[in-house]
């Protein structure tokens, strides 16, 4: 059994306001066209990758964001997409907004092989706020719009590897990949839309990126995994997004990355026996971990200084 994965990282540039769910989908049948010429396995595509990004927007009213959620998955306009993808013989991560039949609303990803939906993650950690910010020179309205992802961080096989999904803000915190890691994720996609400027806090542009590939880079190899970073990156209607979509090894070294801000599909032939290696060596869970000593990270949220501090 050949544990080779070529794995293509497929980013977006921006996608106007106005453009339409056929014309993305247009756009990624492009990308997945490229993918097959190239051989690749895999792809994965960014986060909430139908729609430009409308958490920068206020409404009053959710309801009047419903024109960017997807009620099927897939829908109409994503049948090019999946069978193209059939045809290839390509499994892909695709990123969007889900309304639930119930009324609920998440920021999903869905794994996809062969046409069938095999795996569906809803992002856990939602950035952002849920009121209008004055202050801000846009919004970023995640908490409004989504409610926190209900499944929890699953894996599941495919391509003769074990997968997991995250989606953007989930990149920042550890928590994310040392679950999936505990389940055997050997490869962790994730999609982003991340503005280039923080308006939360003043901090320099450049950390926008240099956080991301430290947090992306970091936790490969703490977690003996690879992880696949894929940006919808350039201006969307007047906010820069970042691109640096990258494909990084177990050892947490970049092995592959986008220079552009635009449409742009880069690739990795990957090994999944790297990310066992390290399984089995340095991260070998079961002979090192000490349990006894990380309770508070899963009964605790915010800081609590202990009594001899106090
Ligand atoms: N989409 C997303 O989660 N973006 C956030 C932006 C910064 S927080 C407002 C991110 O973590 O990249």
């Amino acid at each position: 059994m050949t544990r080779m994965v070529h794995v293509g990282a497929a980013q977006m540039g921006p996608i106007a306001p106005d453009e339409s769910r056929e014309s993305a989908v247009a756009r990624m049948v492009e990308l997945l066209k490229q993918a097959k010429d190239r051989g690749c396995d895999l792809v994965v595509f960014p986060e909430l990758a139908l729609t430009t990004f409308f958490p920068r927007y206020y409404e009053e009213d959710i309801a009047a964001m419903d024109h960017h959620f997807e009620t099927e998955m897939p829908g109409p306009a994503l049948k090019p997409l999946f069978e193209a993808a059939k045809a290839a013989n390509i499994a892909f991560y695709l990123g969007y907004a889900e309304k639930t039949p119930d009324g609920h609303r998440f920021n999903t990803s869905v794994l996809v092989d062969g046409d069938e939906v095999i795996g569906k993650y809803r992002k856990v950690h939602l950035p952002g706020h849920s009121e209008f910010d004055p202050k801000r020179p846009w919004q970023h309205l995640e908490k409004r719009y989504f409610e926190p992802g209900d499944l929890g961080f699953p894996v599941w096989r495919c391509k003769n590897g074990i997968m997991g999904m995250a989606i953007c803000n989930d990149r920042r915190w550890p928590e994310t990949y040392r679950v999936m890691s505990l389940k055997g994720a050997e490869l962790i996609m994730l999609g982003y839309n991340t503005p280039d400027v923080n308006t939360s806090a003043p901090e320099p542009n450049h950390l926008r990126m240099f956080h991301n590939h430290l947090v992306m880079q970091a936790s490969a190899y703490q977690n003996s995994s690879f992880v696949v970073g894929v940006a919808k990156a350039g201006m969307e209607d007047g906010c820069m997004l970042i691109g640096g979509s990258c494909i990084i090894q177990p050892s947490g070294e970049i092995v592959a990355q986008a220079s552009t801000l635009e449409d742009e599909l880069i690739t990795a032939m990957c090994d999944l026996d790297l990310a066992r290696m390290g399984k089995e060596t340095v991260f070998n869970y079961a002979k090192h971990r000490r349990i006894e000593h990380y309770g508070i990270i899963a009964s605790q949220t915010g800081v609590e200084l202990p009594a001899d501090l106090d």
